[in-house]
């Protein structure tokens, strides 16, 4: 077992557990809220319910925002629960953290409903500024302040992370194995793979959310001084710096519950390795470089930048992706695992990721793109990497914090599993296929032609929809008294 360098007492550890099982309550309950919503747009694109465009794209930019923001909380959750075990963390930045998360959300909420903002999680200018009447400049300034109290918890919460990791390792390159990849410092098989991502996290992150901050200060200046208006698309690059930076970071964070939980449950290690250095070191460099694929129909975009966009993307999804699957098939191929829950998530997990990734690869080729941007392909590739990887990844931990041990699945979860998966599937596909018939993305009212595809996702939203509530519904009951599970991993 690795030898850990942290020092908490029983108080401390039952303290950081209630903190972990609070914030991933709060994650989940608001995930499920989210899919309401998602299910409830579905729905009216189908035209099965009558909500109005101004009602629709208020919901939409709640789900966005709502669904966007709690990835990022749960993936920090998670990283936080493990990294913990590695360097020393402080339960209080973990608190100031999530009380900065549950303002901005408050923020946010009194902007939609009661600002009537609309203007999509992105907010993109300069659309956040001339509503038309639809908002008010307070309801976009609402906002605004919502995305920059939650981006201030995130920095928070990466100084004592930061902290942390310095205090044990040094320097961060040490943290990311770069030692032993370039130097001559041999590699120490048993270097922890959840610091290796928490770095990465951390280093990308800081940057994105410091992009964030810049554009929205700058967008809440123009709301109230016109005057000062930037440049179009400068803004429109910070914006998908830091919007694409932000979610792969979430995943980045939560894909650590499957390096931690497949040795857990298979009783067999996982390894640092070079090639783990080597992906982790190129992605954290790729996933700042690849944002332009946002921008391939930005025509004043330079076009080197066009084409790093489409190779990089190329490169950026796979190293860690490749370390991450065959790693996991490699450990759990003859291991005689105990298929309960949290593994089966986590196997759901990489599929879902991997299979996301597939076609976001696809969009990010420019010909591709000439086509599908903007069509409902986006969501499509989206959904698959979040529904059916992030958020089974969540699960999979809370699954694995209220585990008794059990050898057998209960029957309600097997099939709430299944249905959870296959409704995910079929959810996405028909995103994918509806971008295939050129049917566009962010439309609250669908042509004749398109309602059967919203009809069938919406089906398949719903049961997405019952399978969550029966899951969360087992997790919300058997978590609280759930214990400080073992240090093992
Ligand atoms: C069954 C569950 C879900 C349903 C029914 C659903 C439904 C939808 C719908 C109908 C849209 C609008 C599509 C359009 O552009 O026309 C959408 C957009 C979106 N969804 Fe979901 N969703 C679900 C799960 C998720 C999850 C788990 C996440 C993230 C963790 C997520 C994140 C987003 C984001 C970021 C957008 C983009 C909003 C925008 O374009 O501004 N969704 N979803
Ligand atoms: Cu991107």
């Amino acid at each position: 077992m690795m030898q850990s360098t942290t020092e908490y007492s029983q108080a401390e550890n039952q303290s950081a557990l209630f903190a972990v099982k609070t914030q991933l309550v709060v994650g989940l309950l608001v995930f499920i809220l989210m899919i309401v919503a998602g299910v409830v747009l579905r729905a009216a694109q189908g035209s099965w319910i009558e909500i109005g465009p101004d009602l629709f794209y208020q919901l939409m930019t709640l789900h966005g925002a709502g669904m966007v923001g709690t990835a990022g909380i749960a993936g920090s959750v998670v990283m936080w629960h493990f990294l913990r075990r590695q360097v020393q963390l402080s339960t209080a930045f973990f608190w100031t953290f999530f009380l900065l998360c549950l303002l901005g959300v408050v923020l946010i909420l009194a902007a939609i409903f009661i600002g009537k903002f609309a203007g999509g999680w992105t907010f993109l200018y300069p659309l956040p500024a001339k509503s038309m009447g639809s908002w008010s400049v307070l309801g976009a300034a609402l906002y605004m302040f919502g995305l920059l109290s939650i981006g201030v918890g995130f920095l928070i919460l990466y100084l004592d992370v930061g902290r942390g990791i310095l205090h044990r390792f040094g320097n961060f390159a040490k943290a990311l194995g770069l030692d032993s990849l370039f130097g001559s410092t041999p590699v120490n098989p048993d270097h922890p793979l959840s610091v290796v991502a928490s770095t990465m996290v951390l280093i990308v992150n800081v940057a994105g959310i410091a992009a964030g901050a810049v554009v929205l200060v700058m967008c809440l200046v123009n709301l109230y001084y016109p005057a000062f208006a930037p440049d179009a698309l400068l803004i429109k690059n910070l914006i998908f710096f830091f919007g694409h930076v932000f979610i792969n970071a979430s995943i980045y964070a939560a894909v650590i519950v499957v390096y931690e939980l497949l040795p857990h449950y298979t009783g067999r290690p996982w390894k640092a390795s070079k090639v783990f250095f080597a992906a982790w070191a190129a992605v954290t460099l790729m996933v700042m470089a690849v944002y332009p694929h946002h921008l391939l129909m930005d025509f004043p975009m330079p076009r080197w930048a066009a084409t790093m966009g489409q190779i990089v993307s190329y490169m950026s999804g796979i190293p860690v992706l490749a370390v991450t699957g065959f790693g996991a098939l490699t450990i759990i191929y003859r291991s005689g695992i105990r298929w309960t829950m949290a593994p089966c998530m986590l196997v759901l997990s990489i599929f879902g990721w991997s299979a996301g990734v597939i076609p976001a690869i696809v969009d990010a080729t420019i010909q591709v793109n000439l086509v599908m941007h903007n069509t409902l392909w986006v969501p499509g590739h989206f959904h698959l990497y979040l529904l059916l990887g992030l958020l089974p990844m969540v699960l999979g931990f809370a699954f694995y914090l209220i585990d008794t041990g059990e050898q057998e699945i209960a029957v309600v979860d097997r099939l709430s599993f299944l249905a959870y998966a296959g409704g995910g599937f079929l959810f996405c596909a028909v995103f994918l296929a509806s971008g295939t018939a050129s049917i566009p993305r962010r439309w609250a009212v669908h042509y004749e032609a398109w309602l059967g595809h919203a009809q069938l996702g919406t089906v398949a939203g719903v049961i997405v929809l019952l399978a969550i509530l029966v899951l969360g519904l087992r997790i919300l009951l058997r978590l609280p008294s759930a214990g400080v599970p073992e240090n093992t991993g």
